[in-house]
């Protein structure tokens, strides 16, 4: 979207949620507000909201920054290790904690899911629609004796959080949860005060069902999250890999990875519309796609697949980040706005 489309967002339908890829300072029309900006790289953060920066290096040395932006009243709050803003209607906030070598990791994923729906509690935003987590050593088992990995632990806190608190939703918010290469565990998130509609994939056997061995660790995360903010549609895209039921495709092949994670991206798009009557058309409404890759010496055959399967103004930002199956190479975020 272009800056100078922000006039024709609908003001009269509140809230209104916008999101804008731009590489520079926004000026906004008095009646638009910024929920947040989010930046990747070294990008600056922006004084004047909450401005949240991604530690995952760039491979594309472009600057990739989001701009959320809203018709509502916007403030800047702070509750326990949460940093969020909020409007009457929406919340987006981040939980930074730092990591110790003797932490206890799914004790620590379950006080931050914990502040979290906290968080949404005295907000009234009670519907989590969209979170992304990134933390060191993914795949790394914690010690010889827990077979456990770190993303198991986090799966396993994520989900004793979930319980504890009852939130009042029945569906689980989409997610991206990514190995970075920090001391801290990052989270940050999306909520609204109206709920929007989980959205499976027929190809992937829902993460919520896949066969584990502990079904404390099961991951609890939808596929996509469709979401109507009056006239417009947005749709919410989980990390998405290769992975068709629950089992990995394509091993060792980055570029037929990618192809697959693409198909099942395109294949949930089209079953939103199938089911919900949406009119998203996966290449024209695509606002970006986010390419995280394992490997840095992919990124040109990555560059190759995308450069195929993707419309050439659609903003990518390609980004190192670790994925949770040491068989994965790459693994891509979609974001619907129509
Ligand atoms: C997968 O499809 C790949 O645990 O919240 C992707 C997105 C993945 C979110 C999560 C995990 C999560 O299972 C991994």
């Amino acid at each position: 979207m272009a800056v100078s489309d922000f006039k024709s967002i609908s003001p009269t339908i509140s809230p209104s949620l916008s999101i804008a890829i731009a590489d520079h300072y926004l000026s906004l029309p008095s009646d638009q507000m910024l929920l947040t900006h989010l930046f990747f790289g070294t990008n600056t953060t922006q004084q004047d909201c909450l401005s949240i920066q991604t530690n995952l290096e760039v491979l594309d040395e472009k600057h990739f920054s989001q701009f959320w932006i809203t018709d509502q009243k916007v403030e800047q709050k702070q509750y326990k290790n949460i940093q969020y803003a909020r409007s009457t209607d929406l919340v987006f906030g981040q939980i930074l904690l730092p990591l110790t070598k003797q932490i206890d990791f799914e004790n620590l994923t379950a006080q931050a899911y914990q502040e979290i729906f906290e968080c949404l509690h005295i907000t009234s935003c009670d519907h989590l629609l969209r979170t992304w987590n990134y933390f060191p050593e993914i795949t790394s088992h914690i010690s010889k004796q827990n077979a456990a990995t770190r993303y198991e632990l986090f799966c396993r806190g994520r989900l004793r959080a979930l319980k504890d608190c009852q939130i009042e939703t029945n569906y689980y918010p989409a997610a991206t949860v990514i190995g970075n290469q920090t001391n801290f565990l990052q989270i940050y998130f999306f909520a609204s005060s109206t709920p929007g509609i989980a959205v499976e994939n027929p190809r992937q056997t829902s993460a919520y069902q896949y066969p584990v061995d502990n079904e404390q660790s099961q991951p609890l995360f939808s596929r996509g999250l469709l979401k109507i903010w009056g006239n417009r549609t947005h749709f919410y895209v989980s990390g998405t890999a290769s992975i068709v039921g629950h089992e990995t495709q394509h091993i060792d092949d980055v570029c037929a990875q990618l192809n697959e994670s693409i198909n099942n991206v395109e294949t949930l798009v089209a079953h939103a519309n199938d089911q919900y009557q949406t009119q998203l058309n996966a290449q024209d409404d695509l606002l970006y796609m986010k390419v995280y890759i394992r490997n840095k010496n992919d990124v040109a055959h990555i560059k190759q697949v995308l450069a195929a399967r993707l419309s050439g103004n659609t903003p990518r930002v390609l980004l190192q980040g670790d994925m949770c199956r040491e068989n994965l190479l790459v693994e891509i975020e979609a974001f619907y706005q129509s």
